[in-house]
C-alpha cells in the first residue's frame, strides 16, 4: 500500500490507508490507546482498540519518537470528540496493523518542557523535532530560499567560494589558523575576496556559505561560523545602488514570507516585519547626534556604535519612521577593512554602511575600491604587506568596475525576524568558543 501523508488524511474519510512517522505522544484510556503521530506534514490521532490483537500490544511498548508505519482506516471522530482547535481535530486513524521502523528510547525529558540553553544544546538530534524548532529552521530555509530567488530574478549568478584561504579580507575579525601540509592558511572569514574577484567575471555574484571568526568570547549574537548571505556587482553609482537592492530584496523576501511563512511566524508569536519603500539612511555622525540628544548618551565621535547604540538607533527608526530597519553609512576609514571605499566628499569617512534591524546589525556593505593603486595603498596603509594579496590584487590589474555588495548574517536575521534573543537558538547546530555539538571542557 503506498504511504499518505497527514495533511492529506481529511480527503481519505472512510478509506484504508498506510501512514509513517514518529510518535508525538502515547495515552492509554482503560483498553484504548491512543497515539499521536505525526509526519513532515502533520500531526494525527490514532486509536488502538484492544481487538486488533496484534497492533494492541506492539501500542502497549511504545513509547514517544518510536518511527512507525501504521495501517489503519480514518474514521470521522464522534461529534463529542471533535476537536476544532486541533489539526485533523475531526478524524482519527483506526489502527488495524503496526510496523516498527525504529524504537527509540526513554526521553531524557518531556518535549514540551522548557529547557535550559545547555540542555536545550547537548540533545540537538532531539530538541531540534519540536514544533516550535521546525518553525524557525523553516522560516530560515525560506529567507536562503528568497534571497537566491530575488537574485537569480535581477541576474545575478550563483557562486560557491573557497573556505580555505591564504590571506584575510576583514582585518579586525579573529581568525583561525589552519595548518595545511605544514603552511599556515586561515578559514574564510567571508566571501570578500572571491566575490569582488567575479564581479570581473560575471558583473553579478551571490553566495550563500559558512563563514569562520575565532570569537573569543560568547554573545548572544556571535557564533564562531555563521552563514554569510553575500551579492556583489559592478556598474554602480556608490554605496546607495547596493543599499536600494538590498531595501528590494528584504521586500521580496518579507513578501516570500507572508506568503509561506505566516503559520511559523503566528506559532512563534512573531510579527513579519514591514519593509518600508525607502529604509531611512543616516550618517553615523547624525546618528550619534541624535543619540546624544534623544538618549542623553554622548558617543559622538566614536568611530563605531555599541550594542546598546544600535537598540537605541531601531527605537528611534521605528518611532520616527515607522521602521523596523534603519541604514547608517559613514564609518570611519580606520574602522572599516581595507578594501572599502573613502567618500571623496567627506575625507576620513567610507562609502559603507550597516543595516540594523529590530535592535541588532545585521548586514555589512558597501562600494569597494576599484583602482589597483589605492587599494595596494590602502592594503599597505594597515601595515599589511601587498605580496600577501596578490592573487586578489589581480583582478584590479586586469580591469574592475566600480562596484560593492553586501553581507549578511543568516543567523541574526533569523533571529530578529523570529524575535529569538539568542543567536544559538537561531542556528541548527552553533559552533561557539565553549562547545562544538558537546561542551569542550568535558
Ligand atoms: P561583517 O564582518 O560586518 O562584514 O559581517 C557581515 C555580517 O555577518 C554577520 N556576522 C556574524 N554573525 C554571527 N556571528 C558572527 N561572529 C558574525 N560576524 C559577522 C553579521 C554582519 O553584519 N565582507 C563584509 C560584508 C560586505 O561588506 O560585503 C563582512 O564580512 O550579520
Amino acid at each position: 500500500m503506498q504511504r499518505t501523508y497527514i495533511k492529506d488524511l481529511k480527503n481519505k474519510i472512510g478509506e484504508e490507508i498506510q501512514i509513517s512517522g514518529w510518535v508525538n505522544v502515547r495515552r492509554d484510556h482503560g483498553k484504548l490507546i491512543f497515539v499521536d503521530l505525526r509526519d513532515m506534514t502533520g500531526m494525527v490521532q490514532m486509536v488502538v482498540l484492544p481487538n486488533h490483537k496484534e497492533a494492541h500490544q506492539i501500542a502497549e511498548k511504545i513509547r514517544p519518537e518510536w518511527v512507525l508505519e501504521v495501517r489503519g482506516k480514518v474514521n470521522q471522530r464522534p461529534d463529542n470528540m471533535v476537536n476544532t482547535d486541533e489539526e485533523n481535530g475531526e478524524i482519527e486513524i483506526e489502527v488495524l496493523e503496526i510496523k516498527t521502523l525504529s524504537e527509540a528510547k526513554e526521553l531524557p525529558f518531556e518535549k514540551k518542557a522548557e529547557l535550559n540553553l545547555d540542555t536545550y544544546l547537548d540533545y540537538l538530534p532531539l530538541t531540534l523535532r519540536t514544533e516550535e524548532k521546525q518553525a524557525v529552521f523553516k522560516v530560515q530555509a525560506r529567507v536562503i530560499q528568497a534571497f537566491r530567488t530575488f537574485l537569480m530574478n535581477e541576474n545575478f549568478v550563483e557562486i560557491q567560494t573557497p573556505k580555505i584561504i591564504g590571506a584575510d579580507a576583514e582585518g579586525g575579525a579573529g581568525v583561525f589558523e589552519v595548518d595545511y601540509f605544514g603552511n599556515k592558511v586561515f578559514l574564510a572569514t567571508s566571501p570578500q575576496f572571491y566575490k569582488q574577484i567575479m564581479v570581473g567575471v560575471f558583473e553579478k555574484v551571490f553566495t550563500t556559505g559558512s563563514a569562520f571568526r575565532a570569537e573569543k568570547h560568547s554573545t548572544a549574537r556571535h557564533l564562531n561560523e555563521y552563514t554569510s548571505l553575500d551579492f556583489e556587482f559592478g556598474f554602480i553609482k556608490d554605496h546607495h545602488d547596493i543599499m536600494n537592492l538590498e531595501n528590494k530584496m528584504l521586500k521580496f523576501m518579507v513578501d516570500k514570507l507572508k506568503e509561506n511563512c505566516q503559520t511559523e511566524f503566528d506559532l512563534l508569536g512573531a510579527e513579519i516585519p514591514k519593509v518600508p519603500d525607502q529604509i531611512p539612511c543616516l550618517k553615523l555622525k547624525k546618528a550619534q547626534e541624535i543619540l546624544k540628544k534623544e538618549y542623553n548618551e554622548n558617543c559622538v565621535g566614536e568611530p563605531d556604535l555599541e550594542p546598546q547604540h544600535e537598540r537605541w538607533l531601531c527605537e528611534y527608526a521605528k518611532k520616527k519612521y515607522k521602521s523596523d530597519f534603519i541604514f547608517i553609512t559613514h564609518y570611519p576609514v580606520s574602522k572599516r577593512p581595507f578594501y572599502t571605499y573613502e567618500d571623496e566628499n567627506d575625507k576620513g569617512f567610507t562609502k559603507s554602511f550597516d543595516l540594523l534591524f529590530r535592535g541588532v546589525e545585521i548586514t555589512t556593505g558597501g562600494q569597494r575600491i576599484h583602482d589597483y593603486n589605492i587599494l595596494k595603498k590602502a592594503i599597505k596603509d594597515r601595515g599589511l604587506d601587498p605580496a600577501n594579496f596578490s592573487f586578489y590584487l589581480q583582478a584590479f590589474q586586469y580591469g574592475l568596475p566600480p562596484h560593492g555588495g553586501i553581507g549578511t548574517g543568516l543567523e541574526r536575521l533569523t533571529a530578529r525576524l523570529l524575535n529569538i534573543k539568542n543567536i544559538k537558538e537561531a542556528t541548527l547546530f552553533p559552533r561557539e568558543i565553549n562547545r562544538i555539538d558537546t561542551l569542550l571542557n568535558k
